[in-house]
């Protein structure tokens, strides 16, 4: 069958081969991905590496492939969003199943082992600032896996009905429709092993009051914190909120790639307590993920 082609306008490819905003070349992508929001976490995961084969930098888009242990491992910054998260794995796929010769899907095509390295808030008593958070699902506020086909055949629709019952949201409230997403089960058991807290994620559109922080401007919904941490479906419980895992879950499992997100808590939003002196211990996260990956 013929293969799909992408046109110069769909597949953006710089002067130098490399692709539009992470300027990265296929030949400089491993099998094995860390995503991290903060560009400066790419060199803390850098400083881990036995060799570095390249570093490449555009926009908030850092990155170095190198070896760890034997293991090839590309580190990537994203920046802050889903949306970036729209970026970084369409055109990490695009580097790993797209000939850029040609412009047609190639005929054989790789899976990649992605993992998000982030921070994020903790929503029970037992999620605590310094907590390390697996995020088994997320729940996608941001709206982004709406506009993918696929969208409904991956999601867990009866998780998406049930939130949306507990949190008797209608109107603007549901626009976009929250989306329900599984991680990729094994790589969560590989990741999390068994000393790290399991939970589901809210991915939301903004750091304020998607997340429920109120500044100087109210709520439409004030109570909506205190409805994610009284769910339960399945018996499993929202744990904590960050900004990409839902984005990243979603594409990873359309694209035919494992992903999962593991968070150390640096709020907690019960306990109402931050710890903005976190930069040393998630060092320990990035250590265990190389470790596992
Ligand atoms: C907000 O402060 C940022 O921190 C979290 C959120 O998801 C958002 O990107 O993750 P990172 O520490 O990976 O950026
Ligand atoms: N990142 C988030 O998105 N929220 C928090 O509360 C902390 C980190």
């Amino acid at each position: 069958m013929e293969k799909k082609y992408f046109a110069e306008s769909e597949l953006i490819i710089n002067e130098d081969g490399s692709i539009f905003h992470l300027h990265v070349k296929p030949e400089q992508l491993a099998d094995k991905v860390i995503l991290v929001g903060d560009p400066g976490r790419v060199d803390l995961v850098a400083s881990h590496f036995d060799t570095k084969e390249c570093a490449v930098e555009s926009r908030e888009f850092r990155t170095v492939t190198g070896t760890y242990k034997g293991k090839r491992i590309t580190v990537i910054s994203t920046g802050i969003g889903c949306d970036n998260i729209d970026i970084v794995m369409n055109e990490v796929d695009a580097l790993a199943n797209i000939d850029f010769e040609t412009r047609h899907e190639k005929e054989t095509l790789r899976s990649l082992e992605i993992v998000r390295i982030g921070t994020c808030g903790g929503l029970q008593l037992y999620t605590p600032a310094g907590t390390f958070v697996c995020s088994e699902y997320s729940i996608g506020f941001d709206g982004l896996l709406n506009f993918y086909a696929g969208r409904n055949a991956v999601c867990d629709l009866q998780m998406e009905r049930a939130l949306l019952n507990h949190l008797g949201w209608s109107g603007n409230m549901c626009q976009p429709a929250p989306y329900a997403i599984a991680a990729d089960k094994e790589l969560v058991e590989r990741i999390a092993a068994d000393d790290m807290v399991r939970g589901i994620t809210v991915a939301c559109g903004g750091f304020f009051g998607p997340q429920g922080r109120e500044l100087r401007i109210p709520l439409t919904d004030p109570n909506q914190n205190e409805k994610l941490e009284n769910f339960e479906y399945n018996g499993k419980h929202i744990t904590n909120f960050e900004m990409e895992s839902s984005a990243l879950a979603g594409l990873a499992r359309l694209m035919g790639h494992k992903a999962t997100t593991v968070c150390m808590v640096i709020a907690n939003r019960r306990i109402k307590k931050a710890d903005t002196g976190y930069k040393s211990h998630i060092d320990d996260l990035i250590k265990e993920v190389l470790e596992r990956l």
